[in-house]
């Protein structure tokens, strides 16, 4: 798997150069010298889809960008799924934005994911990396490198509140729950993409980021084999917990199909308690 973790700190430079040398004004056709030009998102899908081929343990991978699984090696063992550039629409606003990668090995579900990473594009590129079992690790790119900066450890409570959706569309339960966390004193941090918000609470020791079902996104709106899941495990690695409204964990998520979403929630022990309490579940 090591050769995969090399691979994203490749593909980590070739897309925050991406980012910072693309013409956000034609983005959608052409650029300011008149020639056709793609969409971030898709840029940064090339980049990753050369960059895992070259790689023979690498079996499949499944995009966001993508329609269908894509085989690469017969012999590979690995299937990587992930999010080209999560957030895409927060470039143009010079906001950060992520790509997330979820390797799995034998079964596209919580039970195969084995390692996930990220990596956040803001003033500076962040890496994190997690093998199952193991503690998240921070990754921070300087001097040409990727230099470790350490192991991530949510506390059991934290004061942060990304709230995700739109107010309107949520139950009277989770509008509810929501705000006694406000009431209790939670500071709202959430910019729209889910890499920075989610990485934010991580470092900032916790909190809570939620996306629940919706009136208008019954199954919430987050894809499971390479936004929920991949997170999943990094934050049950760092000591904190995710589920879906039902109060299962979300590692114990077995997609119908890979572009299948799930309400979803990421947070320290405390907060996910109490959100379990509020919502029913056991
Ligand atoms: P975009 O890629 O379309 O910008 O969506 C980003 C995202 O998938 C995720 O990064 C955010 O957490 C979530 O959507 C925000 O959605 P809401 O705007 O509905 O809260």
């Amino acid at each position: 798997m090591e050769d995969i973790f090399r691979a994203i700190e490749e593909i980590a430079i070739k897309i925050d150069n991406a980012i910072k040398t693309a013409d956000l004004g034609y983005n959608d056709s052409e650029n300011s010298s008149g020639e056709s030009q793609l969409k971030l998102d898709v840029q940064s899908d090339i980049i990753i889809q050369e960059a895992l081929s070259k790689i023979s343990s690498v079996k499949s991978i499944v995009s966001e960008e993508k329609e269908d699984i894509l085989t690469l090696n017969d012999g590979g063992e690995y299937i990587v799924c992930y999010d080209p550039l999560d957030g895409s629409s927060l470039v143009d606003v010079n906001l950060s934005v992520g790509s997330i990668f979820g390797i799995y090995k034998d079964t596209l579900d919580g039970n195969g994911l084995v390692a996930s990473s990220y990596v956040v594009y803001g003033p500076r590129i962040e890496l994190v990396v997690c093998k199952k079992g193991e503690k998240p690790l921070l990754y921070r790119y300087k001097a040409n490198r990727f230099e470790k900066i350490g192991e991530i450890t949510l506390k059991n409570r934290g004061k942060l509140n990304a709230p995700g959706g739109t107010q309107q569309n949520w139950s009277p339960i989770h509008k509810g729950f929501i705000d006694t966390l406000f009431q209790e004193g939670y500071r709202l941090r959430y910019s729209g993409g889910m890499v920075p918000d989610l990485h934010q609470i991580l470092l900032k020791g916790g909190g809570l980021f939620s996306y629940p079902a919706t009136s208008d996104k019954p199954n919430g709106k987050l894809r499971q084999l390479f936004e929920v899941l991949p997170f999943s495990l990094i934050y049950e690695m760092a000591n904190g917990a995710a589920i879906n409204d039902k109060g299962m964990r979300l590692l114990e998520l077995s997609p119908t199909f890979i572009h299948d979403t799930s309400p979803c929630f990421f947070g320290s022990n405390d907060e996910i308690k109490s959100l379990k309490k509020a919502y029913g579940a056991r």
